[in-house]
């Protein structure tokens, strides 16, 4: 289970204790993920004192400008991956295809999925942004990953976290076997176990959604959000409205305090059908971590973690968070079909 104050090396190396089988290849993959977390961090908080706010005068695959931040994480993660023997590909956000490990490191059987920094519109007015990533098992044949095996369902993951840059950085993460988090402390450059078995409320008294798109919405959320701002103190309603805009830091207050996070499909707005968040590095790996933290997540239709994707950067419609809060959405949809 582990204690407050050990180090998230020490929790990770005892964890693995339980598994004899264990190669030791997951560790050392998180070992480097929490390696490129520290460096990732230590610019994200000097962000508005270097060159390192502002935009890149790009934009990526889903025509979102691409902030220098956003770059840099995705640099840092890639050089702090592509070495160390535990990934045979990869994939992130911020590149349209793959991301192979060059031909001259040795490759494992893991593949990690990411979203460098979440949240970089945030960035320049100092809001709480985000670092998610989830791992899968390679599935195919052969030494080198394939798109194939980038593309497997939520339930499949060995592992899934999300570091956030906030008033605090933290690490949170699971493997499986519940969730802990995990607070950097920079005297030391460690991150220290905080958070132990983190479960979420079953039932909350906030809502995340950005009721701007309300009229794109479906019939079933639209009664869904206007139930819970109506008054009934048996079922601690009206429920208070918390919404950053980022996504990492919506769903980890969620994630402590109880309630529901919605990013609905805005089926008449052609530009969002599916709404605006990532399947492979939003969805899925936050799914994992809700569900290990006693939550839900489905789309509306179906499960997030039983979703089998078929494209990269596939969207897909995200209702996370409290067990009955989810439940609850899940009765409006149905009454509204
Ligand atoms: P909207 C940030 O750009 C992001 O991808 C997520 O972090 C966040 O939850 C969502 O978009 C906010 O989108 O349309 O409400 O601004």
């Amino acid at each position: 289970m582990g204690q407050k104050g050990m180090s998230v090396q020490r929790h990770i190396v005892e964890q693995e204790r339980d598994f004899p089988k264990a190669t030791g290849n997951l560790t050392g993959l998180l070992m480097d993920l929490i390696y490129a977390a520290k460096i990732i961090s230590r610019e994200v908080n000097k962000a508005g004192l270097v060159d390192v706010l502002g935009l890149t005068g790009t934009e990526n695959i889903h025509g979102e400008e691409v902030k220098k931040l956003d770059e840099y994480a995705n640099d840092r993660l890639f050089k702090a991956m592509d070495h160390g023997g535990h990934l045979c590909i990869m994939a992130s956000e911020e590149r349209d295809d793959v991301i192979h490990i060059p031909d001259k490191f040795p490759k494992g059987n893991y593949v990690l999925l990411f979203d460098p920094l979440d949240g970089s519109s945030n960035i320049d007015a100092n809001v709480s942004i985000g670092t998610i990533f989830s791992i899968h098992r390679k599935k195919t044949d052969g030494e080198k990953g394939t798109l194939e095996d980038c593309l497997q369902k939520g339930s499949d993951q060995v592992a899934a976290g999300y570091i956030i840059y906030g008033s605090s950085t933290m690490l949170v993460f699971t493997t499986g076997q519940g969730v802990n988090g995990y607070t950097l402390d920079p005297s030391v450059g460690e991150f220290i176990l905080s958070h132990i078995d983190i479960k979420t409320p079953s039932k909350g008294k906030i809502y995340s959604a950005n009721e701007g798109n309300s009229k794109f919405w479906d019939e079933g959320t639209r009664k869904y959000i206007d139930y819970l701002k109506e008054k009934d103190s048996n079922s601690g309603r009206p429920y208070s409205l918390r919404y950053i805009g980022s996504l990492v830091a919506d769903f980890h207050r969620n994630l402590l305090y109880g309630g529901i996070f919605l990013y609905p499909a805005d089926y008449k707005n052609p530009d969002k059908p599916k709404g605006k968040l990532r399947l492979l590095y939003e969805a899925s790996p936050l799914a994992f971590i809700v569900e290990q933290a006693g939550g839900m997540a489905t789309s509306g239709k179906e499960n997030i973690m039983d979703i089998v994707p078929t494209e990269l950067h596939q969207k897909v419609p995200l209702i996370i968070g409290s067990r009955e809060d989810v439940l609850t959405y899940q009765k409006f949809i149905s009454e509204n079909a």
